[in-house]
């Protein structure tokens, strides 16, 4: 066992049918921003991420593309790796679904859940979505403006009637009920677990969990006529990469139960509902959280191939910068509300949130530090009460903002760091050290030692979010790299004065539209 408390902390993975978009882009940066915090913060961590290749959709699209479905696969699984490269995205795994491992630990869940009295071979006739790869009840179709019946997401469904093998989901109620009471953050925000309760509560069919008009998929064991329903294969992900069936190797036993499964408010049912009642009666523990986010929106329309307004990742960091790019999808929105995407917006966070408040913070004082200290910290004096109360304010930063990250937060965690870049601005204006300069040198001294410290504290709380920008500042403040975890936060570690920096550059420009 590691001495670190662990973490583990899992995206969905993605389908290859489509190249990422922003939504893929934003899952996972949500996660990278949280494994990054409790790195920091003195965990050991797993952060998994990684490619669904199974299923009808996949199949499909391969076949419209003119390839194998693995050599479909292995281009567009591709896309999702350099798209981690790109956003600087630290997942210490990247899972394939049509890797060996993961069809072992396939298997070896399906026998576990057979040999538990949990599947049994029956026929299903009923509607079935490629689109959203899921079963619907005649009582859930909708009908659409052509008067035709579609899934509740407006996907086409058709009717199939083949021999399928069931999971007993409708013996898993009343343990999933109690699940979602006995812990009460297993489902996050709370609107969404009580959508999941009232699902649960109005009764549980079995669930068909094996077809046979297919065959890009893992056999069933034993059958292999059968493919396994794509849903049951891409859960299981999660176990795979923690080890799975070696339920007692030291990454298992270290890592699952999962801390957190971030998804998206569309596949919120299967990860709250079918996942933990596998994991059940697989005889393991079901994950601790399931956190549902929303929906970006691109000016207010929902984003679609079809309305040609897809916003990629790719072009955004082009365009704007990482680290900007980061920023303003981790602050725009509360998180686990829907977001609307706004040109204007972006802009606007990037030029009044990064160059005016931080950036115009660190390169006013970095530089005059460095123009009239012979580029060095200087000593300060005794400090004064506006001293005393802006480092305060920032010593005691992190208990409040591990609060955020523990409730998925991310919005919040930025608006405190802002709210002391703030307070560090109006300080740094009210004190003039320029004034100070001619009046009081000592004092100078001391005001620019101060905001040197706030700058330092900022920054290495900053890193999660803007890891080059936070380095850059740390870097000219001549941090060494092992001193910028968190227990290097607070009034203990206080910024050496004498420390020589670095000639400060501009680390946040203002946007300026062309
Ligand atoms: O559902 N706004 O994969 P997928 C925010 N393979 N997030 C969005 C979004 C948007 N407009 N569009 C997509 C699958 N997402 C399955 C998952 S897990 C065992 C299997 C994000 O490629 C959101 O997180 O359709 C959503 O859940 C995910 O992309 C779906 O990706």
């Amino acid at each position: 066992m590691s001495a670190k408390p662990s973490y583990y902390i899992t995206t969905p993975i993605y389908y290859v049918n489509d190249i990422p978009h922003i939504g893929h882009a934003y899952t996972t940066l949500a996660c990278d921003v949280l494994a990054r915090f409790k790195r920091l913060d003195g965990f050991e961590v797993l952060f998994l991420t990684g490619t669904d290749e199974h299923g009808q959709k996949v199949e499909k699209s391969a076949a419209a593309a003119g390839k194998t479905p693995k050599e479909f696969c292995d281009i567009v699984s591709q896309r999702f790796r350099d798209l981690a490269e790109v956003m600087k995205f630290s997942n210490d795994d990247f899972i394939r679904t049509t890797e060996d491992r993961h069809k072992r630990a396939c298997q070896a869940l399906w026998n576990k859940l057979l040999d538990n009295g949990h599947i049994y071979l029956d026929k299903y006739a009923g509607w079935y979505s490629v689109r959203d790869e899921a079963f619907f009840g005649e009582n859930e179709l909708v009908e659409n403006k052509e008067n035709i019946k579609v899934a509740p997401t407006g996907a086409p469904v058709e009717w199939v009637e083949e021999e399928s093998y069931f999971f007993k989901l409708s013996n898993f109620e009343e343990k999933l009920l109690s699940f979602y009471e006995n812990l009460p953050a297993t489902v996050l925000p709370n609107t969404r677990k009580n959508e999941v309760k009232s699902f649960v509560e109005g009764g549980l069919r079995d669930l068909s969990i094996s077809r046979t008009s297919f065959n890009w998929g893992v056999p069933v064991p034993d059958n292999d006529k059968h493919i396994m329903y794509v849903w049951i294969d891409a859960l299981t992900n999660y176990i795979t990469a923690a080890g799975y069936p070696d339920v007692g190797s030291e990454k298992f036993k270290n890592f699952w139960p999962a801390d957190i499964h971030m998804v998206g408010k569309d596949i919120l049912r299967f990860h709250a509902v079918y996942w933990p009642a596998f994991l059940m009666g697989a005889g393991l523990e079901p994950s601790n959280r399931i956190f549902a986010h929303g929906w970006w929106t691109s000016d207010g329309q929902k984003i679609s191939k079809s309305l040609g307004n897809v916003i990629d990742p790719f072009g955004l960091v082009d365009e704007f910068g990482l680290d900007q790019v980061r920023y303003f999808l981790m602050r725009e929105v509360s998180f686990g509300k829907d977001g609307d995407f706004n040109r204007q917006s972006m802009i606007n966070r990037i030029n009044s949130d990064l160059a005016n408040d931080l950036g115009n913070l660190a390169q006013r004082s970095l530089s005059m530090i460095y123009k009239n200290c012979d580029g060095a910290i200087p000593c300060p004096d005794a400090l004064s009460l506006d001293d005393k109360t802006l480092l305060d304010m920032v010593d005691c930063l992190l208990v409040y903002v591990r609060d955020c990250i523990d409730k998925q937060a991310i919005n919040k965690y930025l608006e405190l760091i802002w709210k002391v870049v703030s307070a560090a601005n109006i300080y740094f204006t009210a004190q003039e050290p320029w004034a100070l300069k001619v009046t009081d040198p000592a004092r100078m001294a001391t005001v620019l030692y101060v905001t040197a410290e706030a700058i330092r504290q900022i920054s290495i709380l900053s890193q999660p979010i803007m890891p080059d920008s936070a380095a850059k500042l740390l870097n000219t403040l001549n941090i060494p790299i092992n001193e910028r975890g968190f227990e290097y936060l607070g009034g203990v570690h206080r910024i050496t004065s004498k420390n020589s920096i670095e000639k400060p550059q501009g680390v946040f420009p203002r946007f300026i539209e062309t």
